[in-house]
């Protein structure tokens, strides 16, 4: 399936605007951090840009390097924050490449020794 237009009534842009709840951990003018609502690790947060953009394909360069500086400012606070020894960042593309939500988002999964991830 090829890529489709932006969604202005995803689950993302609607907690943007404030129509959704959401546990929200760091705000910037140009990113929202807030946690997942199904964590597959303790401390699993998602970072989103304010601007609209459904994934990789489709959003501004601009827009992708902020969402990039957001993505390790929270990495950072995260590892501290959760005592992690390290962190994995993942980030979905499209239905085949596992994203479900269109609105393009950055997992920030804190990690530990000998601890899986859950599913
Ligand atoms: P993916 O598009 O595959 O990266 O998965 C979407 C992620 O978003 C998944 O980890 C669960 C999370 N999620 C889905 N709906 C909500 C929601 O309404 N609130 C929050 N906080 N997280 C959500």
């Amino acid at each position: 399936m090829s890529t489709s237009a932006y969604d202005p009534n995803n689950i993302f842009a609607r907690i943007l605007r404030g129509e959704l709840p959401a546990e929200k951990v760091f705000e910037t003018d140009k990113i929202l951090a807030f946690m997942d609502i199904m964590p597959r690790a303790d401390g699993h947060v998602l970072v989103i840009p304010k601007t609209p953009a459904r994934n990789i394909l489709d959003i501004q360069p601009d827009d992708l390097a902020e969402l990039a500086k957001g993505a390790q400012m929270v990495a950072k606070a995260v590892k501290v924050g959760m005592a992690a020894d390290g962190l994995t960042i993942q980030q979905f593309n499209e239905s085949s490449g596992g994203q479900v939500v269109f609105h393009i988002h950055v997992h920030v999964l804190p990690r530990w020794e000998g601890v899986a991830l859950r599913p």
